[in-house]
């Protein structure tokens, strides 16, 4: 039977609760690029469901903004075709700036089971669907200039483009750690995660948070309210009985 080797770390509303920060900047963004568009949380919840920042907005333009009420409102052209890579840039930017200014904590427990999983001997890996500046605008205030020596392997938007439920960023993980599905856990937020992770046969523990209580979350190994209660004995233990 395998035998549990490395864990696997989805970022956004996984080892923090990000979402909201990211719906404050996309609004920055759109606000100081003149767009007449503001997303509240009850849109951002629905369009959480499309994974990666400019695929969202993508979304959104094609099956949310009414189009021709804009332009009949004098709104810019810009506002039906805008260069969704300037405007990425400009959120991700107004993004880093909220991490690294804020008081955001990671959520609870994910600190300790970082620590403890380190300690036992478990490799560490990160497979996100955002950037790796906005990775590092998270962990380095909270864990530390050095962080990133943590994690043996970091794949993010910028090494696996297509972006989850595509398993594309697990596998790719799985390839660097040199690891099969079976000696990994993943931890995710939501359903695209779990699918993602899935896609790559890992076994996957849920921490739902506000923006994905209600996501489908069938063929999760748990789901929990956070890891604030969880032991490295019980990752092992849970692991072993999905293996068998
Ligand atoms: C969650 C996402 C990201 C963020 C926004 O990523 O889908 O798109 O919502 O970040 P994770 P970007 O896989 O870590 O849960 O604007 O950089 O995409
Ligand atoms: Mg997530």
């Amino acid at each position: 039977m395998a035998h549990l080797q490395a864990l696997i770390f989805d970022v956004d509303g996984t080892l923090a609760d990000t979402e909201s920060a990211h719906l404050a900047a996309f609004n920055q963004a759109f606000a100081s690029a003149g767009l007449p568009w503001h997303w509240d949380e009850s849109l951002y919840v629905r369009l959480l469901e499309v994974s990666g920042g400019k695929e969202r907005m993508a979304h959104y333009l094609a099956h949310h903004f009414n189009r021709a009420d804009s332009l009949a409102a004098g709104d810019s052209t810009a506002a039906i075709a805008p260069d969704f890579d300037a405007l990425h840039a400009i959120k991700t930017t107004a993004y880093t700036q909220q991490m690294r200014a804020g008081s955001l904590a990671l959520r609870p427990g994910i600190e300790a089971i970082i620590a403890a999983a380190q300690k036992a001997g478990l490799r560490l890996a990160i497979a996100t669907t955002t950037t790796e500046s906005n990775i590092d605008a998270l962990l380095r205030p909270r864990l530390g200039p050095d962080w990133s020596q943590g994690f043996e392997v970091i794949e993010h938007a910028g090494t696996a483009p297509r972006k989850k439920p595509d398993p594309q960023v697990y596998r790719q993980t799985l390839q660097r750690l040199g690891l099969t599905a079976s000696e990994c856990l993943a931890i995710e937020d939501s359903a695209n995660g779990l699918q993602a992770a899935l896609g790559a046969s890992i076994a996957t523990i849920i921490t739902p948070n506000p923006f994905t209580a209600h996501h489908n979350f069938e063929g999760a190994l748990r789901i929990l309210p956070s890891l604030q209660d969880t032991a490295i004995a019980d990752l092992h233990r849970w692991h072993a009985d999905a293996m068998r």
